[in-house]
Formats: structure tokens, sequence, C-alpha cells
């Protein structure tokens, strides 16, 4: 028995009609001003800057942190009705790129990692009301100061969040950087090793992500397309990498 579909040329009218009536453009209006947020980011930057949409002091709502051109990084803390900037984080002089807040020692805090532009990346502790600086106890040493992006991913399923760092060295080329998290408050360097150092490129930004939804994480890299290698590359996690 064959089924036939019959439209009307009356039905096929009102298909058309009907469809449209359920497609509604979004619409969104800049509140910024309003919440207490005046910043702009310098127009003549070359390269754009990371921001960060998180709870960092963990009341229930998400606070913004923002990278700028030139100066160090901006905190607003949202109070509910609008957010209310930090000043008493005065933690680098230097430009940051991105920053994550993430709770690296599974202490229940979050702490703050970020990478700068012209100077060493900074993993900070979360003591209380104050930031840390660690970097230098933990083991994370830099090897560019023109670090771009990063990312936090458990690679290797222990419960720790690991962090890959991409480094962006135009003339010489500097390798990227992957720190194993060994649970201490330390962390252990093996891009290399792992297959992961990404080589000479320029690189900007890598995720961690399930790709394959096998369960483990695999690793995403963006690279500048002047880069000598390759525009990007995605290293799945087969045996903790390795590719
Ligand atoms: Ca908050
Ligand atoms: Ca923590
Ligand atoms: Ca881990
Ligand atoms: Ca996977």
């Amino acid at each position: 028995m064959t089924n036939f579909l019959l439209i009307s040329p009356r039905s096929l009218i009102s298909v058309v009609v009907w469809v449209p009536l359920f497609l509604h453009a979004q619409t969104y209006t800049d509140l910024a001003l309003d919440l207490g947020i005046s910043h702009s980011n310098d127009a003549s930057a070359y390269w754009g800057a990371g921001v960060s949409f998180a709870d960092f002091n963990d009341d229930g709502l998400d606070d913004i942190s923002i990278c700028q051109k030139g100066q160090p990084p901006l905190f607003f803390q949202n109070n509910g009705n609008g957010f209310d900037p930090i000043s008493n984080w005065v933690i680098i002089a230097s430009e940051v790129k991105s920053l994550s807040w993430v709770d690296f020692d599974n202490d229940g805090d979050k702490d703050l990692f970020l990478t700068c532009y012209n100077a060493p990346y900074h993993l900070y502790r979360r003591d209380g009301e104050a930031l840390v600086d660690i970097s230098t106890e933990a083991g994370l040493i830099s090897t560019s100061n023109q670090t771009f992006g990063h990312s936090w991913g458990d690679y290797n399923g222990d419960g720790f969040l690991d962090v890959y760092i991409n480094n962006y060295n135009y003339f010489d080329g500097v390798a990227n950087q992957f720190y194993e998290n060994n649970g201490d408050g330390t962390f252990t360097e093996k891009g290399a090793e792992l297959g992961i150092d990404n080589g000479p490129n320029f690189s900007f930004q890598s995720l961690w992500i399930d790709f394959d939804e096998d369960g483990d994480q695999d690793l995403f890299i963006i690279n500048d397309n002047d880069s000598p290698q390759a525009l990007t590359k995605i290293s799945q996690n087969v045996d903790r990498l390795r590719s």
C-alpha cells in the first residue's frame, strides 16, 4: 500500500504563513553602564583581550573579570543589582591576555590563573580575601613573555585540573606548555613528553573538549595563520594523548 501526502493549495498557503509566526528575532539591550561597568578596551589594541564571567567569590552571583590593553585586569563583583569594581586586587602591573577562575586545588574556592603580554603567566591561590601568587612554588615557569590563551581540563581523569598554555612569539617560535596537576599544589610540565607542545607555532588559544565522545578530554589548538607548521591542531586523547 502506498501512502500519499496530500497538500491542497489552501493548506500549502497555511504552512507558508504559519511558520514565520514562530520565528522571532532576538533583541538585546546594552545594560553595561546601567549596571556599573564603564570599561572599553583601547581601540588601538592590535589583539583582543579576554573576559571571564564567573562567580569568583562563590556567593551564587556571576562576576565579571576583564583584560585590557596595556593595563592590569579589572574585576567587578555582582551585588545582585549591578556590579561594584574591586580596587584592592592590584595583583599584577602587566597587560593580561586571558584569565580563568578555577579551583585547581579542590579546596572549594576559585583561584586565579592569568597569562600576560610582556610578562610571565601567574597562578594565584585564593586564601580568604587574598590572592597569593604561588606560580614559582607550584612549578609554573614561563618559557615565554608572550603568552596568549590557555585552557584548563582534567586530561588524565584524576580529579585535578591540568592546564595548557599557548605561547605566541612571532619572531622566535616558542613551544606551548602543558602542566599536569600533581594534586599537591604543584605541577609538572609534560608538553613535549605527551606530544602536544605544538612546536614553534605562534599559538593563540586552546580548548579541552571530548570531541570523539569517548569519555576523555581531547585538545584543540588554534595557531596564527603565519605559523610555520599548521593553523589548527586537534590531539585525540589516546592513552593520555600522544598524537
Ligand atoms: Ca559572585
Ligand atoms: Ca581553590
Ligand atoms: Ca588531572
Ligand atoms: Ca575524547
